[in-house]
């Protein structure tokens, strides 16, 4: 994925030359409202795009389920852009969702991993994802794939539009090309994971708490949890929990943190506070020496640091693994999960 992506890197030097990119170029740069249209991952990588967008862009973004928005009557402007996010490229409410916005004048821009698929042919224009086939049914490297594209989608707006300086830009491109090299060193040190994996298999619910950026990791690392080891897990705001989720907090309750270091670390280790005091379980994903966070919790994941905007590429990595050996321990089949779709056609 990722030579293939520093590939474009190097060649596109950060202009959006994309599959058909290039053509809508403008309508993407001076549309007031892009619209995420997705489901299931695909929607939990919108959401981390509109982080992005917005901070890098300062384009207004609103993310949208397929299987909503093609339901009711949104309102679409001329000169919106929709983009389509999807794995298979065949989810048919994404699909259909992307052709009622078209035939009200939006402009569909696909990111896809499926060459051919109907959502790529259904687009304007788009970039190819090129993850690969997923092994399994539930989406995991497409995930990050989506992440790569819309960021460098976003890098390119921006630069286009003159919301980021040069300096931050070329920062977060570096940053970008080194993802490869720490997914690689994430992947070598998956032991203290498959240790984890077994202290909590028989957890009957999870809770994960992220903000900014880490928030939809915390809503993907739910669903993969839900997905591939059938373990009732709710994704939440960090911010939201006292809102509710907090009911739920006991010592039999594990909470997963996403907690790299980032602009909300602080509000974070307060939160974590919170978990503490009521005596539920504090599993944290973070970054090396952040020993605040080590003496709050029962058990930490290190991932490599990153700026806050690239991080969930990687913080979603061990979300994926955590669930996958949480299957693996409950002695599951973890790449054909009951009830799961490869494309959900219906
Ligand atoms: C969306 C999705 C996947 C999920 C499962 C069912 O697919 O919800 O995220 O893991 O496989 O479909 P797509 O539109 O990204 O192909």
């Amino acid at each position: 994925i990722f030579d293939c992506l520093r590939g474009r890197l190097d060649a596109t030097a950060g202009t959006i030359t994309m599959s058909g990119i290039e053509k809508y170029a403008d309508e993407l740069v001076n549309t007031n409202r892009i619209v995420m249209v997705a489901c299931g991952t695909s929607w939990h990588a919108g959401l981390v795009a509109e982080y992005i967008f917005e901070e890098l862009c300062r384009i207004n973004v609103e993310v949208e389920y397929a299987s909503e928005f093609r339901y009711r009557n949104p309102v679409i402007n001329k000169g919106d852009v929709i983009i389509a996010i999807s794995q298979s490229g065949e989810t048919a409410d994404t699909l259909v969702a992307i052709e009622n916005a078209k035939n009200q004048g939006a402009i569909i821009f696909g990111v896809v991993n499926v060459v051919g698929s109907s959502i790529s042919r259904a687009s304007h224009a788009g970039a190819y994802t090129h993850a690969g086939p997923e092994i399994g049914v539930a989406s995991t490297k497409a995930f990050t794939a989506q992440l790569a594209v819309l960021t460098m989608m976003a890098l390119a707006v921006a630069k286009k539009k003159g919301t980021i300086t040069e300096q931050r830009y070329q920062t977060l491109l570096k940053e970008l090309e080194a993802v490869p090299e720490k997914v690689s060193k994430l992947l070598k040190s998956v032991d203290g994971i498959k240790a984890l994996a077994e202290k909590y298999k028989d957890a009957e619910d999870f809770l994960y708490l992220g903000r900014g950026f880490n928030f939809p990791v915390a809503l993907e690392g739910a669903l993969k949890l839900k997905e591939i080891s059938y373990i009732h897990a709710e994704g939440y705001p960090a911010a939201e929990m006292k809102h509710g989720p907090i009911a739920l907090v006991d010592e039999t309750l594990p909470v997963v943190f996403i907690a790299t270091r980032d602009s909300y670390h602080e509000k974070v280790i307060s939160n974590m506070q919170e978990i503490k005091a009521r005596k539920g379980m504090v599993i944290s994903v973070i970054n090396e020496g952040d020993e605040q966070s080590i003496s709050l919790s029962n058990d930490v994941i290190i991932v490599p640091e990153a700026d806050e905007v690239i991080a969930p590429m990687l913080s979603v990595i061990p979300m994926q693994l955590l669930a996958y050996y949480i299957g693996v321990a409950r002695g599951l089949d973890v790449d054909k999960p009951r009830n799961l779709a490869k494309s959900v056609t219906v």
